[in-house]
């Protein structure tokens, strides 16, 4: 296993659409091992494969509070079988989003199907953190970032700011 680099904003890469994976074998979870060893380091949550620059349709995820306690969760093809119309609003941010952080608002519960670890398929019934997180990662499957739920003066200036720290190297 091994910490890849996570790819930032702006970055083409983090547009670009995922394709659907035809087999989890080996390499899949090859790369989701890779996946979830980076987002553990990063102190994230989730992670989509186009945030390491892969474009598969493969998440990774672990909202659990205890480090001892690991929880992991892999989706494999994902799709959102059910949304509610009942909304609720999360302070979202982004590994790919460097430092920011903005309230959106998204259903607050939702029914997802997708493939596990071992290509099975399985439904999973999401509420709270785990609906919010499961929508912003597969928000990234389709290139897109929670900014771009943002008025364009805020998604503008906090790119500005991304572009800024780059090329400066320097991380606020
Ligand atoms: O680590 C993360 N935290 C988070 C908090 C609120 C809503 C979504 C997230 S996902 C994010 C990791 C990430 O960027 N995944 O794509
Ligand atoms: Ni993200």
């Amino acid at each position: 296993m091994s910490v890849k680099t996570i790819l930032t904003e702006p970055n083409k890469l983090l547009r670009q659409i995922s394709k659907p994976v035809t087999k989890v074998g080996k390499e899949e979870q090859l790369l989701m091992d890779d996946m979830l060893e980076t987002m553990y380091s990063a102190n994230g949550i989730g992670l989509a494969a186009i945030q390491i620059g892969v474009p598969k349709r493969i998440i990774v995820m672990d909202i659990s509070k205890d480090e001892n306690k690991k929880e992991p969760r892999y989706f494999v093809n994902p799709l959102i079988k059910n949304k509610d119309t009942l909304r609720s609003t999360y302070e979202e941010g982004c590994l790919s989003v460097p430092n920011q952080f903005a309230e959106i608002d998204r259903p607050s519960k939702c029914e997802v199907e997708y493939l596990d670890y071992y290509g099975n398929e399985k439904i999973l019934k999401a509420e709270g953190l785990l609906a919010t997180c499961i929508q912003h990662e597969m928000d990234h499957l389709e290139g897109i970032l929670f900014i771009d739920y943002l008025s364009k003066l805020k998604k503008s200036m906090i790119i500005k700011k991304l572009s800024k720290n780059k090329s400066t190297r320097i991380v606020v």
